[in-house]
């Protein structure tokens, strides 16, 4: 009888300890599982900007303008009112310095590699800039997404960060051959890229 009891008493002693241990570990997985949740969520941070355009050169073309930044690409997302319709440039310019009446404090086209006005992707070089024509509907009303991994949004990289520059509309087409910015006529609305 006695042996028995000796026996109940250590399985009991058995059973706490490996009732420690268990929790132990699941502390040891929680806690694994946690840095496992940081990590990933790093991976997917994504860094969005977002922008009011203001008329420039006596027009009425106001915007909304959005950067986002994820897995290594930046996509623009914008809506106009107040265009003619039909087609306009819009451009990344070097300064995001909207002060001037007709937006020329913006200086040029953001060009940071040093190569010529362009079509956006074409082998003879195009500003980092140059992102193109949209085109207005019979209201003046425009909506266009554009998406490169040639621009990053506040890092280190001077001929990828966007931050600092600012984004010009114009009343005209982008030719896409005149320099050094396409001939594309005023500047119609404007926003600072400031983070
Ligand atoms: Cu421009
Ligand atoms: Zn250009």
């Amino acid at each position: 009888m006695k042996l028995l009891k000796i026996t109940a008493l250590s399985l009991l002693l058995m059973a706490s300890y490996n009732c420690k241990e268990a929790k132990k570990e699941a502390k040891e997985v929680s806690e694994e599982m946690e840095e496992t949740m940081e990590e990933m969520k790093e991976e997917v941070s994504v860094e969005k900007i977002a922008f009011s355009m203001e008329p420039k050169s006596d027009s009425n073309v106001a915007g909304e303008v959005t950067f986002t930044e994820e897995n290594g690409k930046v996509t623009m997302t914008a809506t106009f009112s107040g265009l003619t319709p039909g087609e306009h440039a819009i451009h990344i310019h070097e300064k995001a310095d909207c002060s001037a009446a007709d937006g020329t404090s913006t200086g040029g086209h953001w060009n940071p590699t040093a190569e010529p006005h362009g079509k956006w992707g074409i082998e003879a070089g195009y500003h980092r800039g140059d992102i193109g024509n949209f085109t207005a509907d019979a209201d003046g009303n425009a909506t266009l997404e554009f998406s490169t991994d040639l621009w990053c949004i506040g890092c280190d990289d001077e001929t990828m960060n966007i931050v600092g520059k600012a984004v010009i509309v114009h009343q005209g087409v982008d030719d896409f051959t005149s320099q050094p910015s396409g001939a594309a006529g005023a500047r119609i609305s404007c926003t600072g890229i400031i983070q």
